[in-house]
């Protein structure tokens, strides 16, 4: 396997102050956790290569600065943005009241760049700390998925202790290796589509003679193999659709 990555994914880390996006990239990055806070000024960038799916790719991760100073200067970093990771903390009702004001920022900013959605609640280690309900979790994921074209995923880390951090970016970059794929597939499908048209306009404009009973015959079986091809480019997109 090649070790050079063939496609790059941005990806951006956002949400209230303090809840620990610098944190969690650091975290996946192996760096060390830092206990003191530092607050990000602008954004902060990492890239980071991973092996999945038989493939190398490239995340780019940017971390943006959660207070409210920023705020216009973080519109440009979105551009190009495959997946938004929504962080809130498990300790602070107010920052995952704060989501929807998130999400509605990436979707507004990355536009059509943007395929998925994780909301991140951070902090878990803080098991005594801990005022945010799960069922409060679920509320906000309807209403999330009320503003977006496509599911919410949820995960709960720490960055602190590491849990659930590496599968997290594991999950994130086979789902978005797996899109691709699939697009790339649906094109293929398309053209194969597109010819099969074309060879039927072929036949209605009388390149075959459809008056004998072979030629008909003929014809037919020629497009039986087209059906054929078509239900095997199907099945596929299923088994594809079975393992999101
Ligand atoms: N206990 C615990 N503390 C954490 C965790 N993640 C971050 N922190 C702490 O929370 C504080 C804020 O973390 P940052 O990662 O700087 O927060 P941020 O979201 O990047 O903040 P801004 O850059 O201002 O937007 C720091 O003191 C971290 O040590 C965690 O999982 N558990
Ligand atoms: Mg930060």
């Amino acid at each position: 396997m090649s070790l050079e990555p063939k496609r790059a994914y941005k990806i951006v880390l956002i949400g209230d102050p303090e809840v620990g996006k610098t944190s969690i990239r650091r975290r996946y990055m192996g760096k060390t956790f830092k206990g003191e806070y530092l607050k990000t000024i602008g954004a902060d960038f990492a890239a980071q290569k991973v092996e999945i799916e038989d493939e190398v790719v490239l995340l780019t991760i940017w971390d943006l600065a959660g207070q409210t100073i920023f705020h216009g200067m973080r519109s440009s970093f979105y551009q190009g943005c495959k997946s938004a990771l929504v962080v809130f903390d498990i300790t602070n009702i107010e920052s995952l009241n704060n989501v929807e004001k998130w999400t509605e920022e990436a979707v507004t900013y990355a536009k059509s760049s943007l395929q998925e959605i994780y909301l991140i609640g951070n902090k878990i280690d803080l098991k005594k700390e801990r005022v945010v309900t799960k069922a409060q979790i679920d509320e906000k994921v309807k209403q999330l998925e009320s503003l977006v074209n496509f599911p919410i995923r949820v995960y709960e880390t720490s960055a602190l202790t590491g849990e659930n951090i590496q599968s997290l970016f594991m999950d994130l970059s086979r789902r978005l290796i797996i899109s691709d794929n699939v697009k790339f597939e649906e094109e293929i499908g398309t053209k194969r589509l597109h010819d099969t048209k074309k060879e039927k306009r072929k036949e209605e404009i009388g390149t075959v003679d459809y008056k004998s009973k072979e030629d008909l015959k003929e014809i037919i079986s020629h497009i039986e193999l087209h059906i054929e091809k078509i239900n095997d480019f199907i099945t596929l997109l299923k088994k594809r659709l079975d393992r999101m």
